[in-house]
């Protein structure tokens, strides 16, 4: 049998990847013309707005307030690697110089070229660059199934996807990654897909493609859902409200806890968060953004190693939070502080030293069997949001599934889902 994992393409592919495993968590921007209706990105097509009544949208995007400077050090604020930035969304108007088109910041609007900023903002803050770019066009080709029966208009079409991508990735100097979207209208043979991809990594042999152009590329992109995807990186996309794009009626924001409970999924599931922030048509950016991101990068600060854990955690069933488990020791992130007294069970390990993360003051603790009681701790949580303690363990860290309340002779069913209804659960 063949070892996979020596496979010099497949350590190639790992290597490439790297950086991004080890990000966890990303800050995606979503701004564009919509963003002066404040009514999110999809208004064009929801409203069906005509094109040229649209355009007409790009006259008085200035641009004023907008700081590229000012989105990096929020992704800096949320704890963020890298940034991904909506270069083009589907209402097709470029954020960056185009040489295919005159619907561009540069020759329409603000004239500059926002790209360009957001680029040099990121290089200079440290983050990873990612740049989204979206396939399906309303303005370029409002209609794309058409072209499925027209070869000339899908030929023209297919030059201006390709040739936009190939600016991006020539006119910016170094790219980390390339996020499609916008694939419906046709499949991978439809968008030249194999072609695209080959184009774009001859032009940067480093750089990482998400799955969003029908192909699979280097990870998997679940859109509002951290749904691990065995196997394979997966970066888990979230909006703080329920708009990408500026929506200042939708004031369903997500709290801290809320944001902080993705990214432990994230780190417990080997997978990236990513956090998104719509701004202002005038390119502003909201207070909440801070509010919230500010809450999270200062737990992420006070705790790297609990976050960055290459290791996937087992059953997340603890009375306290969850962990995050690295080697030999757990990182229990206590989100519900108990009090003086913490009880943990089912353990199949045994704990030889447990101490907070932050500060690294030890903490006393006894070990019966499965059953773990930790002493002394503060009545009130040290950070309400998250307190993480290190549990160094004999053995990778394991817990008994049912959560330790007895460790059974017989086989039984799980407790954890618990399916609807109960037919073909063992009685
Ligand atoms: O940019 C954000 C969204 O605007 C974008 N992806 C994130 C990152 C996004 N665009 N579309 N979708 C997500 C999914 C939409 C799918 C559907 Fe449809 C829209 C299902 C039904 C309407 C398009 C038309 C796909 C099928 C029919």
């Amino acid at each position: 049998m063949t070892d996979v994992t020596l496979s010099p393409a497949l350590s190639e592919a790992e290597a490439r990847l790297a950086w991004l495993r080890a990000a966890r968590v990303g800050m995606f921007v979503h701004w564009g013309l919509y963003a002066q209706l404040g009514r999110g990105e999809w208004a064009m097509n929801r409203e069906r707005i005509p094109v040229a009544e649209y355009e007409r949208l790009a006259d008085t995007f200035t641009a004023e307030r907008f700081d590229a400077d000012a989105l990096a050090g929020l992704a800096l604020e949320l704890g963020a690697r890298y940034m991904i930035f909506t270069t083009k969304h589907h209402d097709g108007y470029c954020l960056f110089d185009s040489a295919l088109t005159d619907y561009t910041a540069v020759k329409r609007g603000p004239k500059r070229d926002i790209v360009g900023e957001v680029v040099a903002a990121c290089r200079k803050a440290g983050l990873g660059i990612a740049l989204y770019y979206t396939l399906n066009d309303w303005h370029h080709r409002p209609d794309a199934t058409d072209a499925l029966e027209d070869p000339a208009a899908h030929e023209e079409f297919l030059a201006y996807v390709h040739g936009q991508i190939r600016e991006l990735l020539t006119q910016y100097g170094r790219i980390d990654t390339l996020w499609y979207d916008g694939w419906w209208p046709f499949d991978a043979a439809g968008w030249r897909a194999e072609e695209m991809n080959a184009m774009a990594r001859a032009l940067q042999p480093h750089l990482l493609f998400n799955n969003r152009n029908c192909l699979a590329g280097d990870f998997a992109t679940p859109e509002q859902h951290a749904t691990p995807v065995p196997g394979r990186l997966w970066e888990a996309n979230f909006t703080l409200n329920d708009n990408w794009g500026y929506c200042p009626s939708d004031t369903n924001w997500k709290s801290p806890r809320q944001v902080l409970d993705l990214v432990l999924a994230a780190a417990r599931g080997g997978g990236n968060v990513v956090m998104n922030v719509g701004p202002r048509g005038d390119g502003s950016i909201p207070e909440i953004y801070h509010d919230t991101f500010g809450e999270i990068g200062r737990v992420l600060r006070a705790n790297e190693p609990a976050f960055f854990t290459p290791d996937l955690a087992d059953m997340d069933w603890i009375n306290h939070g969850t962990w995050t488990v690295c080697g030999h020791t757990a990182y229990l992130h206590v989100t519900r502080w108990p009090g003086e007294t913490a009880v943990i069970t089912g353990l199949e390990c045994r704990v030889q030293r447990a101490s907070f993360l932050a500060g690294g003051v030890p903490i006393a603790f006894t070990q019966v069997e499965d059953k773990l009681t930790l002493t002394g701790l503060p009545a009130a949580a040290p950070d309400p949001l998250d307190t993480v303690i290190a549990l160094e363990m004999d053995r990778p860290p394991k817990r008994y599934l049912t959560g330790g309340m007895r460790i059974p002779r017989v086989p039984h069913c799980q407790y954890d889902p618990v399916e609807s209804n109960m037919v073909g659960m063992p009685t």
